[in-house]
């Protein structure tokens, strides 16, 4: 069976089960005129993953992998958006406001589309979610089951946030998590390495971490 050359040891691919998935790499968070930007973020750190991502994709594609996006966003009505969520910060724009790319962090706007480098394919699951984990008020994790998927690799952004609370969530569920070191990106690079770190300390306590060229050395065997 390969493994990958992971941290903080190797981590077995199944035979079957393995799956990959791309967090919100959507343009409400990578472009300008986004929520991450309207938050009070430089957006452009983000831009730096889109090929390593691509790549992996590929990767996974040519052996008949399934591939999951996940986008954030909320229905129009905002129903789906609690006060907490919808009042934090202190963004020139909120959700729901009008912005440059359509309504921030609504459902269907320009703004909440998966960026074009990453144009889900046919055969590409999309899960749209209201939250930062990926499995809240979604079917991910009926999607994962019903495709037998017992190994999760993540990429996507942010780190410490949507990618981070996804894994947590994934690894409660009982799916060997492993994050990809330079698939993921977040506004700061210090929270970036800590997440790394966390999730690998204690004998891997959330799941394991290696590069790309890691995980596609060992798919490709
Ligand atoms: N603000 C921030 O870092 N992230 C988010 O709001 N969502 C995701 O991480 N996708």
């Amino acid at each position: 069976m390969p493994v990958i050359t992971a941290q903080p040891n190797d981590y077995e691919l199944p035979n079957d089960g393995l799956a990959l998935v791309i967090i919100d790499m959507q343009r409400d968070f990578l472009e300008p005129g986004g929520f991450g930007e309207t938050l009070g973020n430089d957006v452009s750190r983000l831009q730096t993953i889109i090929p390593t991502v691509q790549k992996l994709r590929q990767v996974f594609k040519s052996k008949g992998l399934l591939v999951i996006h996940t986008k954030e966003g909320h229905r129009e009505d905002l129903a789906d958006c609690p006060p907490a969520k919808l009042n934090r910060g202190q963004g020139t724009l909120k959700i729901g406001d009008e912005g440059p790319m359509g309504r921030i962090l609504v459902l269907g706007e320009p703004g909440n589309e998966i960026i074009p480098e990453l144009q889900p394919e046919p055969d590409e699951v999309v899960i749209a979610k209201p939250g930062k984990g990926a499995f809240y008020r979604t079917g991910l994790e009926e999607e994962l089951r019903s495709h037998r998927i017992t190994n999760v690799i993540f990429t996507g952004v942010t780190t410490e946030v949507c990618v981070q609370t996804t894994m947590r969530e994934a690894n409660d569920r009982g799916y060997e998590c492993l994050l990809v070191e330079d698939a993921t990106e977040s506004y700061f690079p210090e929270f970036k390495q800590a997440t790394l770190d966390m999730i690998r300390a204690q004998g891997g306590i959330v799941g394991w971490t290696a590069t790309a060229q890691q995980v596609i050395a060992a798919i490709e065997t």
